[in-house]
C-alpha cells in the first residue's frame, strides 16, 4: 500500500485546495502556460473562448479556460526559480497525488508546460521584441542541487564547459544544464520567426545578470563571457529567472516543458524594447495558435 503524505509535506488548505496555487485537482489543465507577471495571466486568457474557473492566492493567479476545445489553465508564477518550485511541485501534486488520500496516484500523468515569459537578448544578433525558444536553461539558481537524480544536468558536457571557459567563481551554485522537449521547440519554431538558443537563469535581475547601477560587480566581464561562450554549435542568447528550474524540475517529474521569452531589452546594445506590450501579446497570439492545434 502507498504510504501516506503528511500534513505537513503535502499542505492543503481547508476547502482542500493545494496551499499556494489555491486550486483543485478538477481546476488545472493538463496544458499550463506559466507566466510570471501576474497581470499576464488576464493578456493570455482574454483569448479563451470561455473561462470555466479563477483564482488568486498572492502572487499566483490561475485562470482555466477553453480555447478552440482545447482546455488550457494559465499560472502566474511571480519572479525567479524559488517560486517556480513552488507552482510546479504544487502543479505536479494535483495531477499525480490523490490529495484526499494523501498518496501518490499509481498511474503518472504528464503535464505540459510553456512559459510566456520576458527576457534579455546577450547576443548582437536578437533584437528587441524577437521571440527566443529555449533550446536549454543554464541555472545559476542552484535549485535543482536540492534534488536527486539530477547528475545529467550537472554533468552535462555544455554546463562543464561553460564552467571551464567562464572560469566560474566556484562560491556561485554550480551552474546546471537541463533540456526543453524537442516535440515542443519543434513545435514552436518550425515555420516561424521564433529562434532558439539556450537560456540563462539567474538568481536575480541585477547583478546576477551583471547589471550595474550603484554597486559594483564581483565580476565586470561576466556577461562578456556568455556572449563569447560557444560549444558544439551551442550559444547562450538571453537571460531571464526561471526557465532552467522548469526544465528541470519537469524532466524529474516527467512533464514536458518549453520556455519562450519575448526579448525586451538587449544587453549587448543597451536597448529596450519600445512597445513590450504589444510584444508580448503577439507571443502570446503565436502560442495560443500552435498549442490549440497540438
Ligand atoms: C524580471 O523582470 C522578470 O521578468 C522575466 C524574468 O524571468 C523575471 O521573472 O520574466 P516574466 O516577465 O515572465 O516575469
Ligand atoms: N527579464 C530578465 O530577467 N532580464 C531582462 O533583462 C529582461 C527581462
Amino acid at each position: 500500500m502507498a504510504s501516506k503524505l503528511s500534513s505537513s509535506e503535502l499542505v492543503l488548505n481547508p476547502d482542500g485546495s493545494i496551499y499556494h496555487c489555491n486550486i483543485k485537482p478538477e481546476e488545472l489543465a493538463d496544458t499550463i502556460i506559466l507566466v510570471g507577471d501576474q497581470n499576464r495571466v488576464s493578456n493570455v486568457s482574454k483569448y479563451f473562448d470561455a473561462i470555466e474557473t479563477r483564482s488568486q492566492k498572492r502572487e499566483i493567479i490561475v485562470n482555466t479556460g477553453i480555447l478552440n476545445q482545447k482546455r488550457l489553465t494559465v499560472i502566474s508564477t511571480g519572479m525567479g526559480t524559488d517560486n517556480i518550485d513552488i507552482v510546479l511541485n504544487e502543479l505536479d501534486a494535483l495531477a499525480n497525488i490523490d490529495l484526499k488520500k494523501k498518496e501518490i496516484k499509481p498511474i503518472r500523468k504528464q503535464l505540459t508546460f510553456v512559459r510566456l515569459g520576458t527576457s534579455g537578448a546577450i547576443q548582437k544578433d536578437i533584437p528587441v521584441d524577437t521571440i527566443v525558444a529555449s533550446t536549454y536553461g543554464l541555472g545559476f539558481d542552484g535549485l535543482m542541487s536540492f534534488y536527486a537524480n539530477t547528475e545529467s544536468f550537472y554533468e552535462n558536457p555544455i554546463a562543464k564547459e561553460f564552467i571551464i571557459q567562464t572560469k566560474w567563481n566556484p562560491k556561485r551554485a554550480l551552474p546546471y544544464l537541463a533540456e526543453g522537449s524537442e516535440e515542443l521547440l519543434h513545435l514552436m519554431t518550425e515555420n516561424s520567426k521564433v529562434i532558439s538558443g539556450i537560456t540563462a537563469t539567474a538568481i536575480g535581475f541585477y547583478g546576477p545578470q551583471g547589471r550595474i547601477l550603484r554597486l559594483n560587480l564581483d565580476n565586470e566581464s561576466m556577461n562578456e563571457q556568455l556572449t563569447k561562450f560557444t560549444y558544439n554549435n551551442n550559444r547562450i542568447t538571453n537571460f531571464e529567472m526561471e526557465t532552467s528550474a522548469i526544465y528541470g524540475l519537469s524532466h524529474l517529474m516527467g512533464h514536458k516543458a518549453l520556455s519562450l521569452n519575448t526579448i525586451v531589452t538587449n544587453r549587448y546594445s543597451g536597448t529596450f524594447s519600445k512597445d513590450p506590450y504589444s510584444a508580448i501579446d503577439s507571443m502570446i497570439q503565436f502560442a495560443l495558435e500552435k498549442l490549440t492545434k497540438f
